[in-house]
């Protein structure tokens, strides 16, 4: 089968003739058992979707592919978008490769160096805003309805159907939905598009049944979980530093519709999440991906029984995107030694020192 999102479910996205079948080779990311932390928790269905395997390092790739592609069908000369780096990263890399400028504004300051790295690289032209995610997206759309260029942030529905394959893919894979899915919810697209693919898979019979959807914002930037909007979101999960989801009905949708929850981590659940998911499972997201899992570990703690449950969180994000977070919060299992096999000896063995 060719690679990609558009032409791994062509019948279940909005293309027609027209639409150009591009692909970074996004999408069939794999779905990872837990080795150690399910058995560990208790949970030992647990799963992990890598969706930090994408070509540009995150689950945005599956819905830019969609979104380029339509902009291209739709003759579109340019494209833009506010982001907290993933985005932006994503954006670049597709209009790089499709030869569409591409325009991106950041909070500066706020994105991490790995994603700020991408943008540039890819030779998108970067915009670096004084004010956070949610000023840059207001000024995106007030931009876009000016001027002829595509808005490719997730309020461009194309966005949401690209999207929603990761869990078309997460039934291809279990045979069925999972019984819960942990998100990490940021600007709430990704939690609304997992939601929408599920029950399209369902009502097209090939899942029977639908999962509780768990998102987690983190705690200085819970917006749905507060129930207000919050003017200065602060979390060290860059990524999800959103203070007024574009999404939000989205994602109050899935968690009603599903008998989910949509609670928040603090940062300090973050990331022992991130650090447990690396040195326990070999797994190295983002502070922002861990939220998923992070939100696991709460529940049970709370006493959720959840041991013969089929769980996936969702690692939305790869590690590599965030090095000075991860080198300065690793807790430092490091040792600086002479270049003789003694002191080699000393670090490793522990015997001499
Ligand atoms: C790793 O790139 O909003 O709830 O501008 O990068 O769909 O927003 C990123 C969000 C989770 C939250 N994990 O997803 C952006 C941006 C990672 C992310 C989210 C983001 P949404």
């Amino acid at each position: 089968m060719p690679a990609g999102v558009l032409n791994s479910y062509k019948e279940l996205l909005p293309l027609t003739n027209a639409t150009p079948m591009i692909t970074l080779g996004e999408g069939d990311t794999p779905l990872v058992k837990s080795n150690r932390l399910g058995r560990e928790l208790g949970c030992p269905e647990l799963y992990f979707k890598l969706e930090g395997c994408n070509p540009t390092g995150s689950f945005k790739d599956r819905g830019m592919v969609v979104a380029i592609a339509k902009a291209l069908e739709e003759g579109s000369q340019a494209i833009m978008c506010a982001s907290t780096g993933n985005t932006s990263a994503s954006a670049a890399a597709f209009g790089a490769y499709c030869d569409l400028p591409t325009f991106v504004l950041i909070p500066k300051g706020e994105v991490a160096m790995g994603k700020l790295a991408q943008a540039m690289a890819y030779g998108a032209k970067v915009i670096m805003v004084n004010g956070n995610f949610d000023v840059a997206l207001g000024l995106v759309r007030e931009f876009t309805k000016k001027n002829q260029v595509t808005l490719v942030n997730s309020v461009n529905p194309h966005r949401i159907e690209g999207q929603k394959t990761a869990a078309f893919e997460l039934v291809d894979s279990l045979g069925d939905a999972p019984d819960f899915l942990f998100i990490p919810v940021g600007n709430a697209g990704n939690i609304t598009a997992y939601w929408k693919g599920f029950k399209e898979y369902q009502s097209l019979e090939r899942s029977r049944t639908l999962p509780s959807m768990m998102g987690f914002q983190a705690e200085g930037a819970a917006p749905i979980v507060r129930g207000e909007p919050v003017a200065n979101p602060q979390t060290i999960a860059s990524a999800i530093r959103i203070g007024n989801p574009a999404t939000w009905n989205g994602a109050v949708d899935a968690r009603d519709e599903s008998g989910g929850v949509i609670d928040s981590v603090s940062d300090d659940e973050i990331l022992e999440a991130y650090r447990q998911l690396a040195s326990k499972e070999g797994i190295f997201c983002e502070p922002a991906s861990a939220a998923s899992f992070a939100g696991l570990v709460k529940l049970l703690r709370q006493g959720w029984d959840l041991h013969d449950k089929t769980i996936v969180c969702v690692c939305t994000g790869n590690g590599l995107k965030d090095p000075d977070l991860a080198v300065s919060s690793a807790g430092g299992n490091t040792a600086e030694v002479e270049a003789n096999i003694e002191a080699i000896e000393a670090a490793t063995l522990g015997n001499g020192r």
